[in-house]
């Protein structure tokens, strides 16, 4: 991409109006690029969302294990241990809890945590 933008921007430099139009398309054509990047990479940092019930916490180490309905997309209903991206986030709760959550596709870590009016 870069090697045939600078060929290109060479072969047109007796015709420097032609190289600027050309450079201008190009510069829009790399930030298009950018952008569908970047769109890539939210898609897979999804986050996703769930109900469960908790049946463990370790406040310390930042884990919690949730007996969770199906998150569509992502996982069946299961029980399982995730940790939380930081243990404050489960600050107040406790074993028996119904939560509602989110978990981040890529890493399978808890982002966000609360409890869930019934
Ligand atoms: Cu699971």
């Amino acid at each position: 991409m870069k090697l045939a933008k600078r060929e290109a921007t060479m072969t047109l430099l007796a015709l420097p109006i032609v190289a600027v139009a050309l450079q201008n398309l190009s510069t829009v054509d790399e930030a298009a690029s950018g952008i569908f990047a970047q769109a890539h990479a939210e898609e897979a940092a999804k986050v996703f969302h769930g109900v469960g019930v908790i049946t463990g916490i370790d406040s310390e180490s930042g884990f919690v294990t949730i007996d969770h309905e199906a998150i569509p997309g992502f996982m069946d209903a299961m029980e399982m241990a995730y940790q939380l991206k930081s243990p404050a986030i489960g600050a107040g709760l406790k074993k028996g809890d119904r939560v509602e959550f989110d978990v981040d596709g890529m890493t399978s870590t808890v982002v966000a945590i609360r409890k869930k009016r019934v």
